[in-house]
């Protein structure tokens, strides 16, 4: 029987890229994301590419009833996750504290924390239940270290380190894995999306370097879910080779 894997976020960058890649790899696929457009489009197409079966779940993920009303509305076998990928945020402004956007403040913490909480509680209750699983969360080098003007971004993917932490402690007894996946720069949608829509800004994120793409990304995670049943890669940090820490990339 195939496995299956539950993708939060798939519908761009790093979480789309899981989806072709374990598509690939012959799992089943649940994609989730608010954008149900983009959701069935994707779904189709990985049908139609690698012959596997894919069920699209359309949620908001800081909505806690949607979220949970939205996995427990899934047929039964596809409760049977093997794969969590927990991938779903958002960055929100690059401004210094005294300066930050109350709502802005409030759509990082409820997407990156509250939401990972949300759909984590769920699935990892079906994990349980098969005695078996493997949970995929997606940090970012900005939760190790602080970088100027990222304060509650910082602070979010600081607390998925602590969650993810958290998670293998209080789910070691039931055989399931659970893996940090740390990136540096990638380039995605993801400076759009802080910069809220402005594209020439969120470019120069990425000008004079080679940053991270999504399937980078997607590659590493694979490694760490295709290593032998009884190995869990703690968490891993991948960056560009340009960029040193958070806040340092050599530019040219
Ligand atoms: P993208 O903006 O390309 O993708 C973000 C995904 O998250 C989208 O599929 C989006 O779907 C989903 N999402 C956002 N908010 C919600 C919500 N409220 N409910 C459900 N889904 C939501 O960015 P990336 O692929 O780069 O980001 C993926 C993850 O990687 C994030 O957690 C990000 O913090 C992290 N990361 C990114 C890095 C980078 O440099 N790009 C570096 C380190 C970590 P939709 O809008 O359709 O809901
Ligand atoms: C996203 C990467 O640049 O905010 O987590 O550290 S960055």
């Amino acid at each position: 029987m195939s496995k299956i894997a539950l993708i939060t976020g798939a519908t761009s960058g790093i979480g789309e890229a899981c989806a072709h890649l374990f598509a690939r790899e012959k799992y089943n696929l649940v994609l989730t994301g608010r954008r149900e457009d983009r959701l069935e489009k994707l779904a189709k197409k990985l049908n139609t590419k690698f012959n596997i079966e894919v069920a699209v779940s359309a949620f908001d993920v800081r909505d806690r009833e949607q979220v949970i009303n939205s996995l427990d509305e899934l047929p039964a076998k596809w409760k049977k996750v093997n794969v969590l990928i927990n991938n779903a945020g958002l960055s929100q402004g690059l401004d210094p504290i005294q300066n930050g956007s109350y709502d802005d403040w409030d759509t990082m913490i409820d997407t990156n924390i509250k939401g990972l909480l949300y759909v984590s509680k769920v699935v990892s209750n079906w994990m349980v239940a098969n005695n078996a699983g493997h949970i995929i969360n997606i940090g970012s080098i900005a939760g190790k270290e602080v970088y100027p003007n990222g304060n509650v971004y910082c602070a979010t993917k600081a607390a998925v380190d602590a969650l993810n932490k958290a998670m293998r402690i209080d789910l070691v007894s039931h055989g399931i894995r659970v893996t940090g996946i740390h990136p540096g720069a990638v380039e995605t949608e993801f400076s759009e999306v802080r910069f809220k829509g402005d594209k020439d800004r969120a470019k120069k994120v990425y000008d004079g370097f080679e940053p991270l793409v999504a399937a980078d990304i997607a590659e590493t995670i694979w490694f760490a879910v295709s290593r032998p049943a009884h190995v869990n890669i703690n968490e891993l940090i991948i960056m560009p080779t340009a960029q040193a820490s958070a806040a340092i990339i050599s530019r040219k």
